[in-house]
């Protein structure tokens, strides 16, 4: 190696699994990616995304210095004027129409990102508009609206210890490819094996035998939106047959027999029409997980994006608390991070207010409005309207319900800022557009995801590439955008003293710094006391390849009294949902020409986003739609290479594939697509344009709870496509 060679141990920030790498670098460029043998969680986990941490650095679309839109197309500016301008339009809009008239929209890439984790809460009061949507209510707002049910924290998430346990029960969730959700588990197939080779078994519960299916023991089908039917029917064996088993937990249980009231009407014999699966499989299923000597119930994207998603994800930790398999090993546990989130919230007094959304008197929950009724917040007049909007991250033209509604009120707005680095579908819209350097050009620390690691440990790593002069990091960005909006609104504040000093140069507020101190505060910190051993961020830089905090541990058993809340499993928001799921008995499949549309992930690919990358496009079109040969028969499609999908609010053609890989009445395309709209600058992409799923899912369908939007189980009908 040349002396400018050199190799960096980096944390891939592209989805959850948290993989450790080797980067080596020559000058200031990529040569090599691999995995890190010696990172203690990721164990030389790797997949082929990674190489895609290259590919976007490299990418000639990727905007490195702010944009404005011209009539004559984008122009360059000065970072100085385009926050100037920004600050002005939004503070201009608020004082003409209100706080609530700029809206922001917060996206997935945002939570693997600790600066704009750290950075969004003065940013956000800066604003102070209650109209924030994000990610989280089209994803996983069901699992942090059970917790606070069940647990009292929204962030305090069980996870299946999937490295000890003998029995997993995996509801909509395909880890071989996602890599895992609120189960951060870098390596599926091999933990799988191990479970395998301890002599335990995985069940997977899925409307399409997935890849993760496929290494299972056994797979049922299911009928998309129906495993609050199955759940609750499974619960309901487990109290009539006397399958409970008490442990610690116990005694801090409220409400059991509530709960057993509240499931009695869900025999087996009563769901198994409506679910689709036998009764006395449904019967063998709840004695076998009740049976195991160890056993963790897990479900995540299927059964969160489903009109039942509170519920479902509340009645998986019930089914783990009456079996005796919650807080225990091989059961659901809490993991114990360096930075507990739920600590932090509690000890920082984190309250949420809640409150209706103005059109539709949709619940808001975590101080969000549900991403679902974003559409017809910003078109529908009225006060209130969102006129400005801030998009973090984000690319809800794509993401969200009701794609072409979105894409409508997206152009409507009177102005529109979006922190990003590409021209996409949403951005394309914007009328600037400040970009932030790339993963490779910045330190991580993956503070959202050691929270719901199946493994204790901590890491950081620190910046790959210098980034080039002159460009800015997202924390960066998100303060000075927060300080201009505080001085535009001449509004003093302590937030805003901060600010001014961090912008001053002063290190003392850095993300760094607040890092640091959240390390130190945490768990496993030295609590800012000389005399104790701690973990300090100095550690982490010391010890590159990342800290082994170990295992999971039994959390409640702790005589700490934030540990021994009391668990109530008579919720009467639990039992209401259980009431309208019991309408859900009666729903059968009649005559079959509506299908169930539902999502897939595909493994070189990352929501929406990671499409101009060469590596997410190479190789057949993954932008299919998969229906089943009897369906297809039906339907006269046996010939056809194109077929039309037909939602209450849309229509769109798709490429069509034909396999028994999806249940009969199910059909799957995957979501992200849908590029090459006019305006957008990802050629990669716009060259493999696909259709976007969320133009077919209806906004007007959201989960009762917490809003969350709906987009697997989309009824849908289809016709075959002339060959043009
Ligand atoms: N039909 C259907 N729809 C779905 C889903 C589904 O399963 N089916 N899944 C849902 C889920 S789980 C999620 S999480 C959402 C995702 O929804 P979003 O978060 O809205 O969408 P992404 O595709 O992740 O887009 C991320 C955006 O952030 C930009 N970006 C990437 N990295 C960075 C960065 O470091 N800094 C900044 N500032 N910008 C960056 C990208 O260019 C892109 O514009 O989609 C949801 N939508
Ligand atoms: N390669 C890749 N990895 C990713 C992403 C990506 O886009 N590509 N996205 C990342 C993000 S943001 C997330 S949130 C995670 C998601 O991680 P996962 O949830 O593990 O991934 P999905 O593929 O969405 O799995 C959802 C499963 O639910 C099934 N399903 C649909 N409807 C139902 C239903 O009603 N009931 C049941 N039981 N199952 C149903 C689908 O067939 C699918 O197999 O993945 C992350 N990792
Ligand atoms: S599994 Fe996820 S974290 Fe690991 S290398 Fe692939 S994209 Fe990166
Ligand atoms: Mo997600």
């Amino acid at each position: 190696m040349s002396p400018a060679s050199r190799t960096i141990h980096k944390t891939c920030n592209l989805c959850e699994a948290t993989c450790g790498l080797l980067i080596d670098v020559e000058e200031n460029s990529v040569t090599k990616i691999r995995a890190d043998k010696d990172d203690p969680f990721s164990r030389g986990h790797i997949c082929p995304k990674a190489i895609a941490l290259k590919q976007i650095q490299e990418d000639p679309d990727r905007l490195k210095y702010p944009v404005r839109r011209t009539a004559k197309g984008w122009e360059r500016i000065s970072w100085e004027a385009a926050f100037r301008e920004v600050a002005e339009n939004l503070v201009r809009i608020q004082r003409e129409h209100g706080a609530d008239a700029v809206a922001t929209y917060l996206g997935n890439p945002a939570a693997h990102n600790f600066g704009m984790v750290f950075y969004l809460t003065p940013l956000y009061r800066a604003l102070a508009s209650r109209n924030r949507y994000s990610a989280s209510s089209l994803d996983q707002n069901p699992a942090h609206a059970a917790s606070l049910l069940l647990f009292g924290a929204t962030m305090r998430i069980p996870v299946p210890d999937i490295n000890r346990t003998d029995f997993l029960l995996m509801l909509g969730a395909n880890p071989v490819v996602s890599n895992g959700s609120l189960m951060t588990a870098p390596g599926f197939r091999k933990r799988l094996a191990e479970i395998h080779e301890r002599g335990g078994r995985l069940v997977v519960v899925d409307p399409r035998r997935t890849e993760t299916a496929k290494l299972a023991d056994s797979h049922l089908f299911i009928r998309p939106g129906r495993d609050g039917l199955l759940l609750a029917a499974l619960l309901r064996v487990v109290f009539s047959e006397k399958l409970t088993r008490k442990n610690h937990v116990w005694k801090l249980i409220d409400g059991l027999d509530a709960l057993e009231r509240g499931v009695e009407r869900f025999e087996p014999e009563a769901v198994a029409a409506s679910v689709g699966i036998p009764a006395d499989q449904i019967r063998q299923l709840a004695r076998d997980f009740a049976a195991a000597p160890s056993a963790a119930c897990y479900g995540r994207v299927g059964v969160c994006l489903n009109p039942f998603g509170t519920l479902n994800v509340w009645l998986i930790c019930a089914l783990n608390i009456v079996t005796g398999n919650f807080d225990r090993v091989g059961g659901a546990m809490f993991p114990a991070p360096a930075i507990d989130l739920a600590d932090l919230g509690e000890q920082l007094g984190a309250k949420t207010e809640n409150w209706k959304t103005r059109v539709r008197g949709a619940p808001s929950f975590n101080d969000e409005q549900p991403s679902a009724c974003l559409a017809e917040e910003m078109t529908t007049p009225g006060e209130g309207q969102i006129r400005g909007l801030l998009t973090l991250a984000g690319n809800p033209a794509l993401s969200a319900p009701n794609g072409t509604e979105i894409d409508r009120g997206l152009a409507g707005l009177d102005f529109f800022c979006a922190v990003d680095f590409y021209i996409n579908e949403t951005t394309r819209h914007a009328n600037v557009i400040l970009p932030p350097t790339w993963s490779l050009e910045h330190d991580n620390y993956e503070v959202v995801f050691h929270q719901f690691a199946v493994h204790n440990t901590a890491k950081y790593s620190r910046e790959v590439l210098t980034p080039a002069r002159g460009t800015r990091h997202d924390w960066q960005i998100l303060i000075e955008l927060a300080l201009r909006i505080f001085e535009h609104k001449e509004q003093r504040s302590m937030a805003r003293i901060g600010l001014r000093a961090l912008r001053a140069g002063s290190a003392f507020f850095a993300p760094r710094r607040l890092l640091d101190w959240a390390l130190r505060n945490g768990r496993h910190g030295d609590g800012f006391r000389p005399w104790r051993r701690g973990l300090r961020l100095g550690d982490l830089e010391s010890q590159r390849k990342g800290v082994d905090l170990g295992p999971l541990e039994p959390f409640l058993s702790n005589a700490d009294p934030a540990r021994n809340r009391r668990i109530d499993l008579g919720s009467p928001v639990i039992a209401q949902e259980l009431r309208r799921l019991a309408e859900t008995l009666t729903n059968v499949p009649t005559g079959q020409n509506e299908l169930m549309m539902i999502g897939r992930r595909d493994p070189r690919t990352n929501n929406s986003w990671l499409h101009n990358a060469p590596l997410a496009v190479k190789g057949p079109n993954r932008c299919t739609l998969i229906v089943h040969p009897d369906d297809a028969k039906r339907l006269g499609l046996d010939d056809a290479k194109h077929v039309s999908i037909r939602s209450r609010i849309a229509t769109r053609t798709a490429q069509l594939t034909i396999s028994d890989e999806v249940m009969p009445g199910v059909v799957s395309l995957p979501h992200g697509w849908g590029h090459g709209a006019e305006g957008m600058r990802m050629s990669i992409a716009s060259a493999h344009p696909g259709i976007n799923f969320n133009d077919l899912a209806d906004d007007s369908v959201i989960e009762a709870v917490v809003g969350n939007a709906v987009l697997n189980g989309i009824p849908v009908v289809l016709e075959a496509v002339g060959p043009e």
